[in-house]
């Protein structure tokens, strides 16, 4: 298949692959930490991916087969201010709530270590899959700071609170196989098949219809934190809006003639 580049980043990769668009981290010798040139490269491949009528899958990798991304650039923390760790956790945060929020299914490819803001963006994507050889974590206590881009939060929702606190505590990292166990991760796969199974993954979601799948993320994101009888009336009108497309009409009609559906995303 033919793969374009998209052009001026300095520390990631933008790859669009048909209706596959790849993000890679790409700072393999720093095993990937998010600085900030880094979170603003991510904001503008975000911007573009979402309006990128082609796209209809997003994935999210990190360079070399070390990591997926260690952290927040541990470097730039140094002269950080009180202020400027204010300012730069609002912004992160904002990023890693667009990627959550896209209206495309997001997958991490997790191909070894995610740990504290590279455990984040994981935990902000919609599904994971990982190396066998990966580990997760959140450190930041070891450096004497909490977590900032939702380790206290997305992890607790995910896992339940006293397993986070174990690991938001301890700072440790764990295996993939733990991981999984915990519900942290979707699947668990040998290293070489990373992309071979994540690029199955998003085959099979980029045929679906593109205003359902962006509906039913958007009635499990939004209805998550609602109470179960307002969640539910919210599933109930988003359901009743999938009538209005012309998906619908092809995916019923697609079945009846026992044929598979073309969706085309109105
Ligand atoms: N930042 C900067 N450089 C890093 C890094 C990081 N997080 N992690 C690794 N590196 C660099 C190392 O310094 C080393 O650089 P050189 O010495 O070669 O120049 C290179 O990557 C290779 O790393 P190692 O030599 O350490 O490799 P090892 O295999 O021996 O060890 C390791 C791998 C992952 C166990 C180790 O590198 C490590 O412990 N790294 C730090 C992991 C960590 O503590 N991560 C959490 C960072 S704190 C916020 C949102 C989020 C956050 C903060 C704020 N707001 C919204 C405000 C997040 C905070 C964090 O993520």
């Amino acid at each position: 298949m033919e793969s374009e580049v998209a052009m001026g980043f300095q520390v990631l990769e933008l790859r669009m692959e048909g209706s596959l668009a790849i993000i890679t981290l790409n700072r393999p010798k720093a095993l990937n930490a998010i600085n900030v040139t880094m979170v603003g490269e991510l904001e503008q491949a975000v911007n573009q991916v979402r309006d990128d009528p082609r796209v209809r899958v997003v994935v999210i990798t990190g360079a070399g087969d070390k990591a997926f991304a260690a952290g927040a650039d541990i470097t730039e923390f140094k002269a950080m201010s009180s202020i400027d760790a204010w300012m730069f956790v609002q912004r992160l945060q904002r990023l890693f709530l667009q990627i959550e929020r896209l209206p495309k299914p997001v997958i991490a490819a997790v191909n070894g270590y995610a740990l504290g803001g590279g455990c984040e963006l994981m935990m902000a994507c919609d599904i994971v899959y990982a190396s066998d050889a990966a580990k997760i974590g959140q450190p930041e206590i070891n450096l004497g700071i909490i977590p900032g881009g939702g380790g206290t939060q997305r992890l607790a929702r995910l896992i339940g609170k006293q397993r986070a606190k174990e690991l938001v505590l301890t700072g440790e990292m764990i295996s993939a196989q733990e991981a999984w166990g915990l519900g942290l991760l979707n699947k668990v796969v040998p290293a070489d098949q990373l992309m071979v199974e994540v690029r199955k993954l998003a085959d099979k979601l980029a045929i679906k219809g593109p205003l359902a799948v962006m509906a039913a993320k958007e009635a499990i994101e939004d209805g998550y934190d609602m109470a179960l009888e307002r969640a539910l009336a919210y599933e109930g009108k988003l359901f009743a809006l999938c009538f209005a497309t012309e998906d619908r009409t092809e995916g019923v009609n697609a079945f009846l003639e026992k044929r598979p559906a073309n969706f085309k995303g109105k």
